[in-house]
């Protein structure tokens, strides 16, 4: 009895003591807010609420019926990350009233992702009509699946109650990204990466609200994709068991739902998926099973620029991603192009003085002839800066110059009319150990663009991580947490970022600690503990 009755006394203190914090199980300053990325608009309340055992999603008067599964499967993946399944002993009294129900009202019911789509939502807990509910309203599925993220960082389980918890209701959050472009590069030329860890980056990357997967699948160092229509490229895997065959591919991008419905792992989850293949530059690989495409035995590269097989090949697989890759866009690289081979090998220089090219000449034919064939199979077109830097106004009107180099292409690029995609490498390459996150936060996509008709034309913005130092064993740590830090300055309005430097670090260390809860193998911001320098 006693026992019971000094227990209550301690649990009591703790309450008060809690109160007086403002918070008690989640560590750090009572004000902080953690969302990551930072949403555009958000206000909060004093009081906390726990979620029901049994929370369920319900779906009533919405125009999207989820045939495909994509909701249902998100509602599923959002239960395990809080771990409400770990809740087996929460100390409920009779008064206390828990939040039941997520209703989700989603006004499209269509579920094609594409470049552009709606990604806007907005988030009551609890409702103010119902408070057993939360509300999450969305234009499509995927700024519903936005809406999930942002609530599945807003719980967390009390060692007080024992309960999953969201403190500071009610919260009223409207949200949408400011570049609808944000992506991330995995290089799986350089070293190969196991699918499941692709998965794993693909997880990661809903977590952060980035939503474009480019994937450098191929490369000078191997070819370890499968293309059925030249069954003999994926000679240039490194090995028989570091390669995709093609369903593995789609796999990456396709799943077969619960309701039978073919989708894409990347697509279920709100990403896209953007395939490259860089040519003519890098591109040696592809001659180990097609050794005629190479201008000679002794001089591989770049792609044999004479020779028609080289286009067939290109057209082969271009025709095979369009069967699973049904992203808008399409990369064709075209980035560090050294044409000595094409004049050194005497068959490829009587061509080039048949037809009147010298080398950049060709190099430009190369390239706007892989635009073409991109197009003829309905993509729009991404290239790497140096095909702007040396013809652009050659280009097609259907291409992204994606900058790298770091020159202010950027601004160049969209007064000539063209989109833009921002990745300079002295500030978002992940392969750059040495840049710190503070400084991924910092690089602003629009730096000296101030024409809003110019803005426009930068479509967002993407971090790099080259493959050559990082595999299985630590892409993740290498990717994460600076990539996130990218994802705030594309998601969140210029004017709330980086407000209290402080706050930001603090939030990005609770952001990254929540990813290693969540089994992503994020680094420390800086050392030690929580991460935070200050600490
Ligand atoms: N591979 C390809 C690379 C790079 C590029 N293209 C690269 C260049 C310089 C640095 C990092 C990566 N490894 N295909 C440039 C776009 Cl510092």
């Amino acid at each position: 009895m006693m026992g019971k009755v000094k227990m209550g006394l301690q649990s009591g203190l703790l309450i008060m003591v809690v109160l007086f914090l403002g918070v008690a199980d989640v560590k750090g300053k009572a004000d902080e807010v953690n969302i990551w990325p930072l949403p555009q608009w958000l206000s909060r309340g004093d009081k906390r609420v726990f979620l029901s055992k049994d929370f369920q999603l319900h779906t009533d008067g919405s125009k999207y019926s989820d045939g495909s599964g994509i909701l249902k499967d998100a509602f599923a993946r959002m239960l395990d990350v809080v771990k409400l399944g770990h809740v087996v002993d929460g100390n409920i009294s009779s008064s206390d009233k828990p939040i039941k129900v997520i209703h989700v009202l989603i006004s499209s019911p269509n579920d094609q992702l594409q470049y552009g789509v709606d990604e806007s939502y907005k988030l009551l807990v609890p409702s103010p009509e119902n408070p057993d509910f939360v509300h999450l309203e969305a234009g499509t599925i995927y700024g519903a699946l936005h809406g999930l993220q942002t609530f599945s960082q807003l719980c967390y389980f009390s060692h007080s109650t024992r309960l999953i918890e969201v403190n500071r209701v009610p919260w009223k959050i409207t949200d949408q990204p400011r570049f609808s472009y944000r992506g991330l590069l995995i290089d799986t030329s350089r070293h190969y990466q196991p699918l499941e860890m692709i998965k794993k980056v693909i997880d990661a990357m809903a977590y952060a609200k980035l939503n474009v997967l480019h994937w450098h699948i191929v490369d000078t160092q191997s070819f370890p994709l499968e293309i059925p229509s030249f069954p003999k490229l994926w000679d240039g895997a490194y090995s028989a068991s570091e390669r995709y065959t093609f369903s593995d591919a789609a796999e990456i991008v396709r799943q077969v739902s619960s309701a039978g419905c073919i989708l894409f792992y990347a697509q279920k989850r709100g990403i896209n998926v953007l395939a490259e293949i860089d040519v003519p530059g890098h591109a040696l690989s592809w001659g180990d099973g097609y050794p005629s495409l190479w201008p000679s035995k002794n001089c591989q590269q770049p792609l044999d620029v004479s020779n028609e097989f080289t286009f067939k090949v290109i057209d082969g697989i271009l025709s095979d991603f369009s069967k699973i890759f049904k992203f808008k866009f399409v990369h064709l690289g075209g980035d560090e192009v050294d044409t000595s081979c094409w004049t050194l090998t005497p068959r490829i220089a009587r061509w080039l003085h048949k037809h009147g090219m010298n080398e950049s000449q060709a190099y430009q034919y190369f390239v706007l002839r892989a635009q073409k064939i991109a197009l003829s199979h309905g993509y729009e077109l991404v290239n790497w800066e140096e095909t702007f830097n040396n013809f652009g106004n050659k280009l097609s009107q259907k291409t992204v110059v994606h900058n790298w180099l770091g020159g202010g292409v950027a601004e160049r690029v969209v007064a000539a009319g063209l989109r833009c995609i921002v990745s300079n490498q002295d500030k978002w390459y992940l392969d750059h150990l040495d840049t710190t996150w503070q400084e991924f936060y910092n690089n602003e996509p629009l730096t000296n663009i101030t024409k809003i008709s110019q803005q426009r034309l930068v479509i967002g913005g993407e971090v790099c991580m080259w493959g050559e130092r990082v595999d299985g064993s630590n892409i993740e740590q290498t990717i994460w947490p600076r990539a996130a830090a990218a994802a705030e300055r594309l998601w969140t309005p210029y004017d709330n970022l980086a407000k209290d430097p402080e706050q930001v670090t603090a939030r990005l260390a609770h952001f990254r600690c929540l990813l290693n809860q969540r089994g992503v193998a994020a680094a420390p911001l800086t050392a030690p503990g929580r991460g935070s320098p200050e600490e």
